[in-house]
């Protein structure tokens, strides 16, 4: 069906079907399929495999799953992420993978024409598809605020999530709410669990969140009818078991006691940690710090010198100032595969004497007790600054050796 969205789909073919019949040619697909295993390393069946090939193969057997996309409170910047690639034939690519039966930003058709695509869409897949909604629904004043076709939003989500096979509620407004939900949240804003509490629905949060994500969900679920394993916000731990600080390129700076001080100033420009220009990378499960966006190694927040606003987080995105410092709520000590400070006999290693010298020099402020003051044997609530900073000390206990010229 569907002439609307401007290319014709064969209904219930198969991928390899699909992409044999437009003539996509077999290294796109590869490639989508070893980006769909950077995305998905481990907790996803399908690319649980040693090999691009070996992924591609299972998924060409796949049915291509029917997707129903509603739009409601947003900026569509989830549709656009997942069509905007740095390659054009991936979001060409994309489109055969997936049969997108019904998404209003992409479709030609439009008023009552749109209106009849999205009701034989349901109809003709009830119970089979998968809903996408992407944007938050406002509740307040019986959902005035939004109307589709004279209903408001959340009678339509209910109509068409209602008789969905799975749903996914893509970006943080359609996983809580988001930005429209932020104070004074005019419209009282909601996510797709607050109406639906007893559906099962896969949240994954970010303003926008990584399109792969979307994927590796819904290609999963046409393959073998499951979702993967959820966290306590319904977020598939595959793509958020992760804290963006563990993993952050920026991290060694954190450790080191190099803060960003002003934006613009010598340690922005040498890519020091964000943490004091509001970052909230430590209190953030993303998977952004190692899988970048647009396929461009470096494209996320941190790597283009912002710091994270935490957008997959539910208690931080539009609720805490995104310049405000956090208190750390995570166990922060650095990970095992970064060069240590301080080596484990006691004395200093020559990477480390470097990294102490500089740090010598901070120690009056937050400095290079900030990792310390950050593990656990500290507690975690604290922050560079709040509390006076005790230097370093050496085996012996007395203070650590200076940097060595
Ligand atoms: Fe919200 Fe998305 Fe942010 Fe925008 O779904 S999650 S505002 S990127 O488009 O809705
Ligand atoms: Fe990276 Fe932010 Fe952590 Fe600094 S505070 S290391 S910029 S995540
Ligand atoms: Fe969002 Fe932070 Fe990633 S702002 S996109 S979770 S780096």
């Amino acid at each position: 069906m569907l002439g609307t969205l401007g290319y014709s789909v064969k209904a219930l073919e198969t991928i390899d079907e699909r992409l044999m019949r437009c003539g996509v040619s077999r290294r796109s697909f590869l490639q989508f399929c070893s980006s769909l295993m950077v995305a998905a390393p481990f907790g996803l069946a399908i690319t649980d495999k040693k090999t691009p090939e070996d992924v591609a193969a299972g998924l060409g057997r796949v049915i291509r799953p029917p997707v129903i996309w509603l739009h409601f409170q947003d900026c569509t910047g989830c549709t656009e992420t997942l069509l905007r690639t740095s390659h054009p034939d991936l979001g060409d690519l994309i489109l055969n993978i997936i049969s997108l039966e019904y998404h209003e930003t992409l479709m030609a058709g439009s008023g009552r024409q749109a209106e009849e695509a999205l009701t034989e869409s349901v109809a003709k897949y009830s119970g089979k598809y998968v809903c996408v909604v992407e944007g938050s629904i406002p509740k307040r004043d019986n959902g005035i605020y939004m109307k589709l076709a004279g209903r408001p939003a959340y009678q339509v989500l209910e109509d068409v999530a209602g008789k969905a096979a799975a749903i996914v509620a893509i970006g943080s407004c359609a996983a809580w709410g988001g930005i429209p939900s932020a104070d004074p949240d005019p419209t009282g804003a909601v996510g797709v669990a607050d109406l639906m509490p007893k559906k099962t629905i896969v949240n994954l949060p970010g303003c926008p969140p990584n399109p792969y994500t979307l994927l590796g969900v819904v290609l999963q679920f046409a393959a073998s009818g499951t979702l993967p394993e959820l966290d306590d916000e319904r977020r598939p731990k595959f793509a958020y078991d992760r804290n963006i600080h563990d993993h952050c390129p920026r991290r060694p700076h954190f450790d080191a006691g190099h803060f960003v001080k002003q934006f613009g100033d010598e340690g922005h420009r040498e890519g020091w940690c964000l943490y004091e220009m509001g970052c909230k990378g430590p209190d953030t499960h993303a998977g952004c710090s190692t899988r970048h966006f647009n396929e461009i190694p470096d494209v996320w927040p941190i790597g283009i010198g912002a710091p994270c606003i935490g957008c997959t987080e539910k208690s931080i995105a539009f609720r805490v100032p995104m310049f405000q410092v956090i208190q750390i709520h995570t166990p922060a000590t650095p990970p095992a595969t970064y060069a240590p400070i301080v080596s484990p006999q006691g004395g200093v290693s020559p990477i480390a004497t470097g990294l102490a010298g500089l740090a010598a020099g901070a120690l009056a402020g937050a400095g290079y007790v900030a990792s310390r003051k950050f593990s656990r044997a500290r507690g975690d609530e604290s922050v560079p600054g709040l509390e006076p900073p005790t230097p370093p000390q050496s085996p012996e206990g007395g203070p650590q050796d200076a940097p060595r010229k």
